[in-house]
């Protein structure tokens, strides 16, 4: 699924995001770079040890906020990492934390002179985020962004399941309305 939103296209697709060819993918990481499971995990395994050497030097990332790193051997040229809330109730500040991870991913992406961004769905997993919520949270902060900045020509989002899929499917039609 494809909408255009100003000169840029907002698309959705079922995948791997280590299969990407898109110039950075999004790692939903943790605050220490650490590594981990889940799509972490499936990013380090893809583009080898190079990510994590950065990382290292790197030393960390906030909540909500965003680094980048070399893409190693993946497709794409660069990982870039970000953090999401893990999930308590809701009254933690999580949708604005979640939505800043969003947005501090694509600052830096046009910092960068990215063109093309590929993000996995932040939170859902280990974090435990409401899918539902947050992929309202996921999109409106994309569409506002690539309305306003007209750096970027593709975001794209890939979703790990089918079920996930058309959750953000839509929550995008509800958006695009
Ligand atoms: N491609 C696309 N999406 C994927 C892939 C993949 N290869 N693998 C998993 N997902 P999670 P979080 C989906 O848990 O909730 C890690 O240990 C997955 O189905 O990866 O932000 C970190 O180190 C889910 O929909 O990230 C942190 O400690 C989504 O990616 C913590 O987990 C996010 O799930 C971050 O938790």
């Amino acid at each position: 699924m494809e909408k255009k939103i100003g000169s840029a296209a907002l698309s959705l697709i079922k995948g791997d995001i280590t299969h990407e060819e898109t110039d950075a993918i999004v790692n939903a990481a943790n605050s220490r770079l650490a590594g981990g499971g889940g799509v972490d995990g499936a990013i380090h395994r893809a583009g080898g040890p190079k990510i994590m050497e950065e990382c290292r030097k790197i030393g960390g990332c906030p909540t909500g906020s965003a680094v980048i790193t070399t893409g190693g051997n993946l497709k794409a040229k660069y990982v870039i990492h970000t953090v999401g809330p893990i999930y308590h109730d809701g009254k933690h500040n999580e949708a604005k934390l979640l939505s800043s991870a969003y947005k501090s991913s694509l600052e830096i992406a046009v910092k960068n002179g990215i063109k093309s961004l590929a993000f996995p769905s932040i939170s859902t997993g280990a974090y435990g985020y409401p899918i539902n919520e947050a992929a309202e949270i996921a999109l409106k902060t994309v569409m506002d962004f690539i309305r306003a900045d007209k750096g970027l020509s593709l975001v794209r989002f890939v979703l790990f399941s089918d079920q996930d899929f058309e959750v953000y499917k839509k929550a995008l039609e509800k958006l695009t309305k």
